[in-house]
């Protein structure tokens, strides 16, 4: 999978991307990320991506031309069944495990990073096939977010983490699944010391009875869920289900 990303910081992605998963399976082969610097597709001498919002008020507004050229540049036989272009954005519909299985569908992916106060409305109108939010809070720029929907995205393909099976057997893997299955978090884990500041580990982990450790584990993680995050106790609505639209898989118009 070829993941691009659109940027004013091109040099903000040194970091994430050099270290962990995702630079292991860059070294494999099994991906490549393509940081892309929105001023190569500008034309004047100080190399302008925003300009002033029409209609007046504060700060400024990335302009559309660069995008969409940057974005004809990087998809020249631009296949939307193959290629994905997600505008990251404070707007957008909540990124999730069901989202980024989704776009692991895709074999290329563009994700654009907002900056200033927004993005011209016609990037998102007329050039993106979506729009990715990655929680409901403030950012400076799409750039965090962009490496947290690689992230997500990257450790999914078959290969990337060293144990093929271990991402399917994770926390959130119920969520994704489909029917009746809601999910709930991963049973609490305990290593040495069997005792710590006090605290003992639970003393069916300590025995080899491990029909009792299953059973312990699965309570727990009820338990877990319970209490962190009761709300995935709760039924989800069906509507989602039968319509993936009305959770922001969106199509172009
Ligand atoms: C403070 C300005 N806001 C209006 C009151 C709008 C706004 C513009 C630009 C809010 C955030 C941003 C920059 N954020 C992103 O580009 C962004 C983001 C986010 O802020 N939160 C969660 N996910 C994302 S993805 C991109």
């Amino acid at each position: 999978m070829i993941f691009h990303v659109l940027t004013i910081f091109p040099e903000f992605f040194r970091g994430p991307f050099e270290h962990g998963v995702v630079a292991r399976a860059g070294q494999s082969g099994l991906l490549q990320i393509k940081v892309h610097n929105l001023r190569d597709w500008t034309y004047d001498f100080h190399k302008t991506v925003d300009d002033r919002p029409f209609g007046g008020g504060e700060g400024m507004v990335l302009k559309a031309q660069p995008i969409f050229e940057a974005a004809e540049s990087i998809f020249p036989q631009r296949d939307p069944a193959k290629q994905r272009i997600a505008l990251l954005s404070a707007q957008g519909p909540l990124f999730d495990q069901r989202a980024a299985r989704r776009l692991l569908e895709f074999e290329e992916l563009l994700l654009i990073c907002g900056r200033y106060e927004g993005v011209d409305e016609r990037v998102s109108r007329h050039l993106a096939d979506e729009e990715i939010s990655i929680g409901n809070y403030v950012l400076s720029g799409g750039e965090l977010a962009a490496a947290v929907v690689v992230d997500a995205v990257a450790r999914l393909i078959p290969g990337v983490l060293g144990n093929e099976d271990s991402s399917v057997q994770e926390s959130f893997t119920d969520l994704e699944g489909e029917g009746a299955g809601n999910g709930i978090l991963d049973c609490p884990h305990y290593t040495r010391p069997a005792v710590f500041r006090g605290w003992s580990v639970p003393d069916v982990l300590l025995g080899g009875n491990h029909a009792a450790i299953r059973k312990w584990r699965s309570e727990a993680a009820l338990e877990k869920t319970q209490r962190l995050r009761p709300e995935l106790l709760k039924p989800r609505n069906p509507a989602v289900e039968a319509d993936p639209e009305s959770q922001g898989v969106r199509k172009k118009g």
